[in-house]
């Protein structure tokens, strides 16, 4: 196949023609149906329910005609139902916790692996790193595939890896200073604790060699951006990716940090209403639709993701040529409904961070009172602000309320929490607590 690049320089196919790319797309696509019909009970039958054979994909706009995959299959075929190959050409395991039950297990040929290895690879690229950095992967290893994918990638690029792995903070910092970290990978709420930590111990980041973040994993704002940037000096940078796909390195920004370029030579991006299936154009909001081009283990095809947002389509200042993601405003999971009106936690936080006087920490509880469902947030404060002067303190509390039901159009009970007193995370946040009696 490889039909455009033999190419060792990989990082040239971020800068692609876009005729090249798409003709790239069609046939990698037509290959992996293929080979998905042919190993994948669950996708064979559902296409023959369907009356469609592989050859009925002849353009890229013929995806459409193909059925969508879920998370549900996922578990419904726990561990190994998807499995396209034979175990003995598995060379990698990997499982997501979710909330409920059985994880799900994604798995990698060699090649799987070589493919992720050198989109990571791309992505350190991609926000300025090389074999002159040193990066501490603080991505939690193992099941979860947030270290092992850093820790790889940043190893292909050629630059000194440290795997610390997530937790133990205070050991992180000792090891940030004294061996010269350069860049840190991982969730943003962790860095946030990184950086109070080393203030803590009165080290303050700016005075670090440290200089990038590639934060993901979890949904943030560009007001949380906006934050660890001030607090440490750092370009912090968002990735994007999922364990069903292939883990982090889906997307990511560039310099420029306007959107995440989406590796579209390994992963096929649709956008789609959530509500109906149908397949929108570049530029409107949606459900995330991911086809894995290339991964033979567990091909995923249109696979629904969950995550909000939209394809940036227009040529971005960096050079790129791949489209981009916005920012992942949320997933549909994490939406809530409360008296009719549909609110997202990103809202939320945006609200809380455009004041200033208050921590990055904050939890969401939602609760039934009288029969009605209700919004609480807790805010952490600084040191500062928590002070015995009980009229700034109610001051900030009222502008945190009116920024916050500005945003959301609803009124919710706002909280002014001392500092310290939110659970701090060293992996993915949960900042939202629901604690609404069950209809
Ligand atoms: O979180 C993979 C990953 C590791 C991505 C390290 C980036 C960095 P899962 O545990 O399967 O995989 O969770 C995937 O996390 O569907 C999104 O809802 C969310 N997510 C991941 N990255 C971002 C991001 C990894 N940059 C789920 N912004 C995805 C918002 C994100 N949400």
């Amino acid at each position: 196949m490889g039909l455009l690049y033999e190419n060792d320089d990989l990082s040239a196919l971020d800068y692609v023609r876009q005729d090249y790319l798409r003709e790239l797309q069609l046939e990698r696509l037509r290959r992996i149906v293929r080979h998905a019909y042919d190993h994948v009970e669950l996708f064979r039958n559902r296409l023959n329910e369907r009356g469609i054979t592989p050859d009925d994909i002849k353009t890229l706009a013929d995806i459409a005609k193909l059925p969508f995959m879920k998370k549900i299959d996922l578990r419904d075929t726990y561990p190994f139902g998807l499995f396209a190959v034979p175990m003995s050409e598995i060379v990698r395991l990997h499982a997501s916790s979710g909330t409920t039950g059985k994880p799900i297990v994604v798995s990698y040929t060699r090649e799987d692996l070589e493919v992720w290895m050198q989109v990571i690879k791309r992505a350190f690229a991609s926000c300025g790193l090389s074999r002159n950095d040193i990066v501490q992967v603080a991505y939690g290893y193992g099941l979860f595939t947030g270290g092992l994918g850093a820790h790889y990638g940043a190893e292909a690029l050629g630059a000194t890896v440290v795997p610390t792995s997530g937790g133990n903070t205070k050991r992180q910092i000792m090891l940030m200073r004294d061996f010269g970290t350069t860049a840190i990978c991982c969730t943003p709420s962790y860095f946030n604790f990184m950086i109070e930590q080393a203030a803590a111990e009165n080290i303050d980041m700016h005075d670090l060699p440290i200089r990038v973040g590639v934060f993901g994993a979890e949904p943030w704002t560009n007001a949380m951006r906006g934050r660890i940037e001030e607090a440490s000096g750092i370009k912090a940078y968002d990735i994007y990716g999922l364990s069903e796909i292939i883990g982090p390195g889906v997307a990511i920004e560039c310099k420029c940090q306007q959107g995440m370029h989406i590796f579209e030579d390994h992963f096929y991006p649709e956008i789609i209403d959530p509500e109906t299936g149908e397949v929108l154009p570049d530029g409107e909001f949606g459900e995330l639709v991911i086809t894995t081009l290339s991964k033979f283990a567990m091909p995923m095809i249109r696979y629904r993701t969950r995550d909000l947002t939209r394809i940036i389509s227009e040529p971005c200042a960096c050079g790129r040529t791949l489209r981009r993601i916005d920012r992942i405003s949320s997933r549909s999971d994490d939406m809530f409904i409360i008296r009719g009106v549909n609110v997202f936690p990103s809202q939320i936080e945006t609200a809380l961070l455009s004041i200033e006087g208050t921590t990055p920490n904050y939890n969401i509880i939602l609760y039934t009172e009288n029969g009605m469902d209700n919004i609480e947030v807790d805010v952490e404060i600084s040191e500062e602000m928590f002070s015995d002067r009980v009229r700034a303190m109610e001051a900030l509390q009222k502008k945190l309320t009116s920024a916050v039901e500005g945003l959301i159009g609803l009124r919710v009970k706002l909280k002014l929490v001392a500092p310290n007193t939110i659970q701090r995370s060293e992996g993915k946040a949960r900042r939202v607590i629901d604690r609404r009696e069950k209809a």
